[in-house]
């Protein structure tokens, strides 16, 4: 398991510089745009997602993660499905087990439940509601973007994320109390949960219980922690979302630090385009051709590059122009 050496700076609790962005009132889109160049993170909040539909998801997810191992792992399988402590092919580990599913359009057709488990159908139910309107806020959070940036139509960046076939998932992770942690050493001895990383797709969306843990990079290179606060979203700008942008958002680096008392569980939509979409710096960001600071490349392209590499790798790397 990695274990950090370095106490973790930023505070805790108190003040956080995370930006906090009302999205019930029109005039927060200048705000979020700055929040995705300054930081490529903000905090959401006047939603309107149902907060008895986020606590029965919760409260199922709790349950799963309750069940025996051998019940688990019967919902195993590659990319999707139950996974313990390995992230991903390439080495990565992590004080974490999670559930990862596909969150396109019809996968309330795809039997990723076995149908014995117990309330299977509630967890399906709870799973479908909820991504429902995770995509649908995700949307609304876009298009206030898209105006924010004058960007016209308004829906550019949204209908990358709402039709057919795009292509999105949906993870819910348990990082359970952590033995290893000596509670002594003054926060000088961390145990990662997930490693840091950035999320690939165009935009993120993350839940969580009362537990903190997540840690956002800043532009200086130090990391911060973020609050938790169930009853709002954390959104992070993709990688791909700051190649459509080209680099003036930022796609956040992140990760978790397992906790030694309290469990932590969180949800995560990640809200990505078609496998066919080609994804290049949008010609109305760019003044010409030659201002461009990345190759084009299909999402398909992308999304391969990223599960063939470490959750650490800069995976724009590749395609950045030289
Ligand atoms: C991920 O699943 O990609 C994460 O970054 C996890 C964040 C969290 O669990 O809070």
């Amino acid at each position: 398991m990695a274990v950090l050496s370095k106490p973790v700076d930023g505070p805790e609790f108190g003040l956080s510089p995370i930006p906090v962005i009302d999205i019930s009132d029109p005039e927060s889109k200048n705000a979020l745009v700055k929040a995705c160049e300054e930081f490529g993170f903000f905090k959401v909040i006047n939603h309107g997602v149902s907060s008895e539909l986020v606590s029965v998801l919760e409260h199922e997810a709790v349950e799963f993660f309750s069940l025996p191992t051998s019940l688990k792992t019967q919902v195993e399988g590659y990319p999707f499905g139950y996974g313990n402590t390995e992230i991903g092919r390439n080495g990565d580990v992590g004080w974490v087990e999670y559930l990862l599913m596909n969150a396109n359009l019809d996968f309330s057709s795809h039997p990723f439940l076995p149908g014995h488990l117990k309330n299977s159908e509630t967890f399906r139910n709870a799973l479908l509601g909820y991504t429902t309107l995770v995509r649908k806020m995700t949307c609304d959070v876009l298009e206030m973007i898209n105006d924010g940036l004058g960007i016209n139509p308004r829906n550019t960046f949204s209908k990358l994320v709402s039709g057919e076939n795009t292509d999105s998932i949906f993870r819910l992770n348990h990082y359970p109390p952590c033995p290893l942690i000596n509670t002594n050493t003054n926060g000088g001895n961390n145990v990662i949960g997930f490693g840091e990383h950035t999320d690939p797709q165009i935009i993120s969306v993350l839940r969580s219980n009362n537990t903190s843990g997540l840690q956002i990079n800043l532009a200086d290179g130090s990391w911060i922690s973020v609050p938790s606060d169930p009853s709002s979203f954390f959104f992070n700008v993709g990688d791909s979302l700051q190649v459509l942008t080209n680099g003036r958002f930022k796609s956040v680096k992140h990760r978790v630090l397992a906790n030694s008392m309290k469990s932590r569980v969180s949800m995560i939509y990640f809200a990505g385009p078609s496998l066919t979409q080609r994804i290049f710096p949008l010609t109305c960001l760019i003044d010409n051709e030659d201002e461009s600071l990345y190759e084009e490349f299909t999402w398909s392209e992308y999304k391969n590059a990223a599960y063939n590499s470490r959750l650490s790798d800069n995976r724009l790397q590749p395609f950045e122009r030289k």
